[in-house]
């Protein structure tokens, strides 16, 4: 064949708008090139302006993830024993119907017995709870509370701010000093970062808040390595210097403030003394970070935080969050659009939550929530008067629990038993999966429709599919779908299409715009609290919770101190944190080749001098162990651990890993302070040399 042949053969291409699934603030705006039905790359849209062309190295792999050799194409029934990850193939009718006939006398029993398990696999709005939301209301199931990520520092922020709402992230470009606190931003805020660095280009001071020397950390002016859970101490101390130096906006405190007279007294209890000692970090340090954010009110520039979740995974999470949120009010940071804090921008979508998931559907009925962080114990738990039915049907989809959810021996020993009937709606057989009963084969964001929010920007966007299904495999959206039908559920909702589904979810929006661009801007205020109008009980940024005082609860932030806190005795001294991994994103993309092969195995980074009392040398393989259980990586010492700290990154497969187990065979399943989250760096360990 000649080349111009070779060339006339080529079947055209196309490009779809899609938007990135994953869980991540950034939610970027994709364009799949498709040639003759299949997509051969994903880029980032350079029309959207947050997305700015560029995609992170995992999701411009994510035709290698699409396409991968061991994707789950058919339904799959187990035939080992549980966790074997024994399987064969069946007919999607066989398998639906089984489950079916699996699920109706448990739900003539209780229904509640039933609980559906799902988190941010995608953070689609229709392939996320829509369907499934609808299934599991008219089945009268339990709820599940779904804390795993941000519930405390939501819920901190909700009660200061009076929602989850901040700055716009383009205006930290224009910010003068820019606090990254509890964040990694280049990897897992990469499109933040470019705006940051636009700032640090103009001037702007960068300080990064971490107990690890992350690479983002290097890259900034300074770093703060404080120990894990000590970040209200810090804010409190940094309140006490601004009001020992009358480095406050006075006028914006009486106008816009609740509780100034008892948070002023409470922090002014918090000296640089006490706090270095809380935070292990020296005075000056904390001195200087109090005086850079004090000059910005002097000199009238903004001052701005990039708050992040890294900083709320402890026991006292949400009262940090709400000390750092106080901030800004303090110097009055909102006035101006590059001041202020962002956490989370997601409460900022008028998304119709009701229309998608449709609770009406319950009726009279009220059933109990269970926490996603106490799976693991709650998988073990008989019938109590307490407790209610014991779970016997679990419906996985979007989440990989046996791999993310802490105390993973305990998750284990719930998924293995052997009375508990497990369905897993998965891309491929992880940890999760090969407890499963059945695993059904689900699309990719790449052969489905879906529309999205943004919890680091606010774009919403419009994700078309650019292929059909591969294989056997269906939207989350048809397998529910088909069994509702299966169950006899005959209520018209279940028949809505995932066209439908979209146009439901943002009924302000216009809908034609988002199909021609594949993303709109929210129409919202530059300088969201320039005059205060905060949405809490007293339209004020409330320093004091009234709300959270009626629960019984401080109704001022303070520091709590970790349930296990850094510094104490043997036998576990050393306070393990578990952040994330920059080529992965949480347990997803571990079984990709190529990204894998760039993070290259499970290790631990060491403080050369705590390895150095232990005998371990680099590259040693290590035993990590607590009452919870133990771990084996690989230790790299590393400036990037401070003395004290050791970090194991990334939550790998536990199957990938080199005992079958990974990070979370030691965290707990303790909650946080507020809204019942999980402390994953709230951790203490020992570390030896592996035998
Ligand atoms: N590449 C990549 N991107 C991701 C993810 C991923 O797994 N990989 N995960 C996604 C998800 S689910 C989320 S929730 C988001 C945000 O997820 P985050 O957990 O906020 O992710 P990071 O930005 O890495 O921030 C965590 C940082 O907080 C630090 N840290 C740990 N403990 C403390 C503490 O007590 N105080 C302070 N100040 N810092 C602490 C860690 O060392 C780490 O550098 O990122 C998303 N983006
Ligand atoms: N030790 C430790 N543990 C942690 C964390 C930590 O920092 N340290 N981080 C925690 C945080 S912040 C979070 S958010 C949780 C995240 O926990 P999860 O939300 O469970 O996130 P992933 O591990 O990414 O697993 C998502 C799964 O959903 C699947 N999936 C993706 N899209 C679809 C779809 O369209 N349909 C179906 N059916 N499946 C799909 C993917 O294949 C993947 O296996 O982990 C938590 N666990
Ligand atoms: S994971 Fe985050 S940075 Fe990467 S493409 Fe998705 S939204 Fe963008
Ligand atoms: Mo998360």
């Amino acid at each position: 064949m000649s080349s111009s042949a070779a060339r006339d053969a080529t079947p055209p291409s196309q490009q779809i708008r899609g938007a990135c699934p994953h869980d991540c603030p950034d939610t970027c705006a994709l364009l799949t090139t498709v040639q003759g039905g299949v997509a051969i790359r994903v880029q980032g849209n350079p029309e959207h302006p947050q997305t700015h062309g560029v995609l992170c190295t995992k999701v411009s792999r994510y035709p290698e993830r699409t396409y991968h050799p061991q994707r789950i194409l058919q339904p799959l029934k187990r035939v080992g024993h549980k966790g074997a990850g024994q399987f064969e193939r069946v007919s999607w009718d066989s398998a639906l119907r089984d489950i079916a006939s699996r699920l109706k006398p448990i739900a003539a029993r209780d229904p509640q017995a039933i609980l559906p398990y799902s988190y941010a696999g995608t953070m689609g709005l229709v392939q996320g709870e829509s369907m499934a939301a609808r299934f599991f209301h008219q089945l009268g199931a339990s709820l599940l509370d779904r804390t795993i990520c941000a519930a405390a520092g939501g819920e901190g922020l909700v009660r200061t701010l009076g929602g989850k709402l901040g700055m716009k992230v383009e205006f930290f470009a224009q910010s003068k000093l820019i606090l990254i606190w509890g964040s990694n931003s280049i990897g897992s805020n990469l499109h933040f970062w470019r705006y940051a660095l636009e700032a640090k280009r103009l001037g702007a001071k960068l300080i990064c808040i971490d107990p690890r020397k992350t690479e983002t950390a290097d890259k900034c002016h300074e770093h703060i390595a404080l120990l894990p859970g000590t970040d209200a101490a810090l804010a409190l101390a940094m309140m006490r210097e601004l009001i020992v130096h009358d480095w406050l906006d006075h006028d914006y405190i009486d106008q816009h403030t609740l509780g100034w007279p008892e948070l002023r007294e409470r922090a002014l209890a918090w000296t640089l003394e006490r706090a270095a000692q809380v935070c292990g970090v020296p005075q000056a340090q904390i001195e200087s970070l109090a005086r850079d954010y004090g000059r910005c009110f002097i000199e009238q520039q903004p001052a701005a935080i990039r708050l992040n979740y890294g900083m709320q995974r402890v026991r006292g999470g949400g009262n940090a969050t709400r000390a750092i949120a106080c901030l800004p009010a303090l110097i009055g940071a909102w006035r101006q659009p590059a001041g202020g804090l962002l956490f989370s921008s997601s409460g900022h979508f008028p998304v119709d939550k009701s229309a998608l998931q449709r609770p009406d559907l319950l009726g009279a009925r009220t059933p109990r929530t269970l926490n996603m962080v106490s799976i693991g114990d709650d998988l073990q738990r008989a019938t109590s008067s307490d407790f209610g039915a014991r779970i016997e049907a679990l419906i996985v989809y979007n989440s990989n629990p046996v791999a993310v959810a802490p105390d993973s021996g305990q998750v284990v020993q719930g998924f293995a038993r052997e009375d508990l009937f497990t369905v897993v709606l998965e891309h491929f057989q992880t940890d999760t999966a090969d407890y499963a009963d059945y695993i059904l084969p689900a699309t990719t964001q790449l052969e489905h429709d879906d529309i999205h929010l943004s919890y680091g920007h606010t774009d919403v966007l419009l994700n078309r599919a650019a292929i059909a299904p591969l294989g056997e495999a269906k939207t989350n959206t048809q397998i529910f779908r088909e069994l509702a039908a299966h169950m006899g559920f005959d209520d018209p909702c279940f028949a809505d299409d995932d066209e439908a589904l979209c146009r439901l979810a943002y009924p302000s929006l216009d809908y034609a715009q988002l199909l021609a661009r594949g993303f709109a801007s929210l129409p919202l205020p530059d300088a969201p609290f320039a005059s205060g109008g905060f949405p809490t009980p007293s339209g004020k940024c409330e320093f004091y919770s009234a709300t959270l005082a009626a629960q019984g609860l401080d109704g001022l932030p303070d520091h709590l101190p970790n349930y296990e806190a850094a510094g104490s005795s043997a036998p576990y001294p050393l306070a393990m944190i578990s952040p994330p991994a920059r080529n992965f994103l949480n347990s997803t993309f571990v079984n990709v080749t190529s990204l894998r092969d760039i993070e290259g195995e499970p290790l631990l980074e060491i403080a050369a001098a705590d390895a150095a009392a232990r005998g371990i040398q680099n590259g040693a393989v290590v035993r990590v162990f607590n009452d919870r259980g133990s771990y084996r990586c690989t230790a790299r010492l590393s400036e990037r651990a401070r003395s004290g700290v050791v970090n194991g990154l990334g939550v790998w497969w536990r199957k990938l890993g080199l005992d079958g187990t990974n990070v979370n065979q030691l965290t707990s399943q303790r909650l946080t302070d507020l809204g019942r989250g999980p402390t994953f760096y709230d951790c203490l360990v020992q570390v030896e040399l592996a035998r």
